[in-house]
């Protein structure tokens, strides 16, 4: 069995990878990476060497590149992770969002159906579903919810959703959406709300919070993502989408709080700024059915997944610092402006 992981070098694809090498070892796993500013080649470093795992510097968008892969390798499965996956990145520039997240989608379907007819899974999300209004907590996005989006990078995602139910229903090819809501865990890049304020927050740097921190994610740690995927991939129903949340919703300002709280530090950090355009109010994920249908369950609690990883953070202090120090200096300024040292 070949599998072909997209963006295995940003966050939720090298958890992947990590976790299918593990478990199936008679597996060989091809991360395709155009290694953009998010994906790092040192997070992949623990694996570079396996026999049955193989890194290619690839863009999904390379139709020809693509294609030579496919022929070379013949992959059984595609899981695409490989996206821009920022939204606060793609209100300033929406164009490369298109190109990554729905062209590079068409291209990797394409190779599929040319090469077999392969097993298709794509990555999605739940901001697909647009928002819910915080005063009513009795309603969950399920996969019946219309699509309904905010920003130009839920509105790719949301696109590339539409294209592959389309590529099901015209060709005929055997594909899976599932649509996660927001990740957490080691490896997550420190633009993110998470990783952002753990790193400010060791560094003694402001902690900013958009408009009144109220806004509220539904968090799930990254291995029960993972777990997911693998459920689906195995034993999915083909052409169906599965929602994947562990009910878990939290106010940005807590999550915030709760992080000053583990690692010391006074809240007096925390500082309101501008709030995000377009801003969606709540996330919230309805897992009924992949629970019923594939009796998936998330395995970590937030107390237990926060704590896992804030000492990731503490003990792979090298890995953020090599981010932080390089371009990420430039996006954080423009952004942020000149948030104070304190
Ligand atoms: P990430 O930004 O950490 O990683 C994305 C990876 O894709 C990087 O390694 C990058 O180099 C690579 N990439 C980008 N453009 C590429 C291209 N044109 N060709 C090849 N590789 C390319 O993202 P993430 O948080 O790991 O998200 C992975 C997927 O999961 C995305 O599709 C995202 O929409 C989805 N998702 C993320 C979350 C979350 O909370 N992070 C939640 C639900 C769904
Ligand atoms: O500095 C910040 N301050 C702040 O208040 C940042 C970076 C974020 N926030 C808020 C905005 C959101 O309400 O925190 C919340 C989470 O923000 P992000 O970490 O940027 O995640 P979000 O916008 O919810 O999107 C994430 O989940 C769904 C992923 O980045 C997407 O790829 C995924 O599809």
């Amino acid at each position: 069995m070949t599998i072909f992981v997209t963006g295995g070098a940003g966050f939720i694809g090298s958890n992947f990878i990590f976790y299918m090498l593990k478990k199936y070892q008679s597996y060989k796993i091809v991360c395709i990476d155009k290694l953009t500013y998010a994906g790092n080649l040192s997070t992949l470093e623990p694996v570079m060497n396996y026999s049955n795992f193989r890194f290619v510097k690839l863009d999904i968008c390379d139709r020809k590149g693509v294609y030579e892969l496919f022929e070379e390798e013949q992959p059984d499965i595609v899981v695409n992770f490989a996206a821009e996956s920022h939204v606060d990145r793609s209100i300033k520039n929406p164009e490369i969002f298109l190109q990554t997240n729905i062209i590079g989608t068409a291209i990797l379907m394409d190779a599929c159906r040319k090469y077999g007819n392969i097993r298709y899974h794509q990555v999605s999300t739940d901001e697909v579903y647009g928002d819910l209004p915080l005063d009513r907590t009795d309603l969950f996005f399920t996969e019946n919810t219309p699509i309904h989006t905010s920003s130009p990078y839920s509105s790719s995602k949301a696109s590339a959703d539409l294209l592959v139910l389309a590529y099901y229903k015209t060709y005929g090819l055997p594909v899976t959406i599932s649509r996660c809501s927001n990740n957490y865990g080691p490896y997550h890049f420190p633009e993110k709300l998470i990783p952002l304020m753990i790193v400010n927050a060791l560094n003694n740097k402001l902690l900013p919070v958009y408009g009144e921190g109220i806004n509220v994610r539904d968090w799930l740690y990254v291995e029960d993502h993972c777990k997911a995927i693998d459920l689906i991939i195995h034993s999915g129903i083909i052409g169906e989408v599965y929602n994947i949340g562990g009910h878990n919703e939290m106010k940005n300002i807590d999550i915030v709080k709760i992080i000053c709280k583990e690692l010391g530090k006074p809240e007096s950090l925390i500082t309101f700024v501008e709030d995000r355009r377009g801003h969606d109010m709540r996330y919230a994920i309805d897992p009924t059915k992949i629970y019923t249908e594939l009796g998936w369950l998330p395995e970590t609690t937030f107390a237990e997944g926060i704590r896992k990883t804030i000492q990731w953070y503490l003990d792979n202090q090298e890995w953020w610092e090599d981010i932080i120090s390089g371009e990420y200096q430039n996006y954080y300024k423009k952004m942020y402006g000149n948030l104070e040292e304190v």
